[in-house]
């Protein structure tokens, strides 16, 4: 099976990561793409345009991140990241979906930012940023129920700080010192590591 991906997405970066975490990464031919090459775009199987895209042999399309990170974690291998029923999965698909919210808002305040004089939206990026302010302010509050065995939850929120990160600069922590701690911890896993663009190590 063929996965699209972006070195930088963080979306992506979270189905590599659970691919590497339960031993399956190599069934998986990674296929690079450039989304500011239109033509690299169009070539990506999703009609949307978007990476992650999971191309199965049998030519089943799979798009749309914790789609594509289920259907990995239901592959024989080690540990599944995704609890099947009950509190754990509402809890691990809950931290996955406020840690991919933010994504959404940090890709488009810097999208916003990144526009020509003329086109800029000052509004649209401040509403953006105020929605990632406002999760990370929850994630901080609720910090000690990251405590227990990594699930896609976990993964979600390190490839979202990353990003941000990346992005946005080291400001987040100064008021968010649990998060922060449990990042750095986490960012130290060999998954998050092997799946680190050389631009974010040095960011
Ligand atoms: N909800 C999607 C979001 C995917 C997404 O927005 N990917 C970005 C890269 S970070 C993308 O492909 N953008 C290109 C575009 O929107 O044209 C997921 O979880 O997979």
């Amino acid at each position: 099976m063929k996965l699209w991906y972006s070195p930088r997405s963080p979306y992506a970066r979270k189905c590599r990561i659970v691919a590497i975490e339960r031993g399956v990464a190599d069934r998986l031919e990674l296929v690079t793409a450039d989304l500011a090459d239109p033509k690299s775009a169009q070539a990506i199987p999703n009609p949307l345009g978007k990476v992650p895209a999971l191309l199965l042999d049998d030519g089943t399309l799979i798009i749309d991140s914790p789609l594509i990170a289920e259907h990995l974690d239901q592959m024989p291998g080690l540990p599944n990241l995704v609890p099947m029923e009950g509190p754990a999965r509402r809890h691990a698909t809950q931290l996955e979906a406020i840690a991919d919210g933010i994504c959404d808002a940090v890709v488009l305040a810097n999208l916003e930012r990144n526009r020509r004089d003329g086109e800029r939206s000052e509004t649209v990026k401040t509403q953006q940023l105020a929605k990632v302010e406002r999760g990370l302010d929850l994630l901080e509050r609720d910090a000690a129920r990251l405590d227990g065995p990594v699930t896609i939850g976990h993964i979600a929120l390190g490839c979202m700080l990353g990003y941000h990160e990346f992005r946005f600069g080291r400001d987040w922590r100064r008021t968010r010192p649990r998060l922060a701690a449990w990042y750095d911890a986490f960012a130290r896993r060999p998954s998050m590591q092997e799946t680190m663009p050389p631009e974010m190590k040095s960011a």
